[in-house]
């Protein structure tokens, strides 16, 4: 292992990379081999690979526990989740949203035809600001989506007010907030429903998938009818609908890893410690901090870099992805900035200045287990190194 102490030691100036593989952020968690093929077996024996199977149901009903919450609807992934909850809530109009998320949750309204409306975001939480999103409502608006943000809850109580005092649906996105809670509550049972990722490279995945969590049970049922074509039974299709199933292989990988939740929130948490010991210590980099009276899966390591750090986050993400550290600039440049918003509303950065500053000074740091504390230290070295020689 190289030690980088002067500029002479980085790659982006001609000296080989620090790691021969690449270091990834969300690097997925498979779990052991022969727990998935125990489910793989049964799959084979039983010949039934998708819908509404056994394991499918297993899954549901075990996610549904986890979260204290009455049903849990699997989908195919986050993004049809996300689609089918705001389809079934029968949103229109315009609906309120952070731009600073993945594009998802924007994609999700645009491709129903509802407009969504970008609201900016407090730069201490990241997540959307109540003030920001009074200041958005119109006669048009019929929701408000949420996203909690990185594992930490919107601010749930501000936004519900805020829908009461003018009828509004609240939902929320929570594909990163999986065993994640507010105010000692896990996320689940917050607004109308909550909608879960279970991506390849979420804290809890299985392979492709998502799921919406809800105590609606007329809400889950029509869910469950949109997510299968709207068949009631066979031969009667009684609802619109598309396919949202998931199927039972990733059922499987998704039941595997909910045998190692704790080990892997364990390992994530060590991850982040060090890090924050390690970045911490530099003037003009934070790193995001989780508060220890909520459950968090620390599975984001999120890097903020303030005016008192000489080089810009962009030449220190450039100088990471040379060490092969694939740090990301989540979720950078802000929804707004990507097509079709940018065309749309041109002018939507001069309302976003927050966000606009965020997404501008964030990096992600590669986790999971990969990443050990030579890892960690490799990379506070690259930032050592740039804060004493700006690029
Ligand atoms: N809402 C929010 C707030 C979300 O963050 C997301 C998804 C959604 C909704 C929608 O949920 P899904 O429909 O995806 O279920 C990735 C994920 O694809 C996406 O699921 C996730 N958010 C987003 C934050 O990250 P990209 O475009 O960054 O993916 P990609 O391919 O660059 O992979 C990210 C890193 O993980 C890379 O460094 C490579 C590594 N990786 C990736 C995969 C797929 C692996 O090491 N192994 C793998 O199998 O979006």
């Amino acid at each position: 292992m190289k030690s980088i102490k002067s500029a002479g030691d980085l790659a982006i100036n001609g000296a080989p990379p620090a790691f021969p593989e690449m270091l990834h952020v969300g690097r997925p968690w498979v779990g052991p081999r022969e727990a998935f093929d125990k489910y793989v077996d049964g799959i084979y024996e039983r010949n039934w690979l998708t819908n509404d199977g056994p394991l499918v149901q297993e899954l549901e009903r075990r996610v549904a526990e986890h979260h204290c919450v009455e049903h849990c609807v699997a989908m195919t992934n986050g993004t049809i989740a996300l689609e089918i909850a705001i389809r079934a809530l029968e949103l229109g109009g315009e609906v309120i949203v952070p731009s600073y998320t993945f594009i998802a949750t924007a994609h999700a309204l645009h491709w129903q035809e509802i407009t969504p409306v970008f609201a900016d975001i407090d730069p201490a939480t990241h997540l959307l600001d109540p003030a920001a999103v009074r200041r958005m409502l119109t006669p048009r608006t019929s929701a408000i989506i949420g996203v909690h943000l990185w594992g930490r809850a919107a601010p749930v109580d501000e936004l519900q007010a805020i829908a009461d005092e003018h009828g509004l649906h609240l939902m929320f996105d929570a594909a990163h907030a999986f065993g994640c809670s507010y105010k000692g509550q896990m996320i689940g049972s917050f607004g109308a429903c909550e909608v879960l990722s279970f991506h390849a490279t979420k804290y809890f995945n299985s392979f492709e998938g998502g799921a919406v969590l809800t105590n609606d049970v007329v809400l889950a049922d029509k869910m469950r009818l949109m997510r299968n074509f709207g068949f009631s039974g066979m031969d009667n299709v009684i609802h619109p609908g598309t396919n949202g199933k998931m199927s039972e292989i990733c059922a499987a990988m998704g039941l595997v890893n909910l045998d190692y939740l704790e080990e892997r929130k364990r390992v994530n948490r060590l991850t982040y410690e060090s890090y924050r010991s390690a970045l911490q210590r530099i003037p003009g980099l934070s790193v995001l901090e989780y508060n220890d009276a909520e459950s968090n899966n620390y599975q984001y390591v999120v890097v903020e870099l303030d005016a008192r750090f000489p080089s810009s986050r962009d030449a220190c993400l450039e100088a990471l992805h040379a060490e092969n550290i694939r740090a990301r600039r989540y979720f950078w440049p802000g929804c707004h900035r990507m097509q079709p918003y940018r065309s749309l509303f041109p002018h939507a950065g001069l309302l976003l200045p927050e966000t606009e500053d965020i997404a501008a000074r964030v990096l992600v740091m590669p986790a999971g287990g990969m990443v050990d504390e030579t890892v960690v230290e490799t990379v506070a070295a690259v930032f050592r190194v740039l804060a004493e020689n700006p690029a």
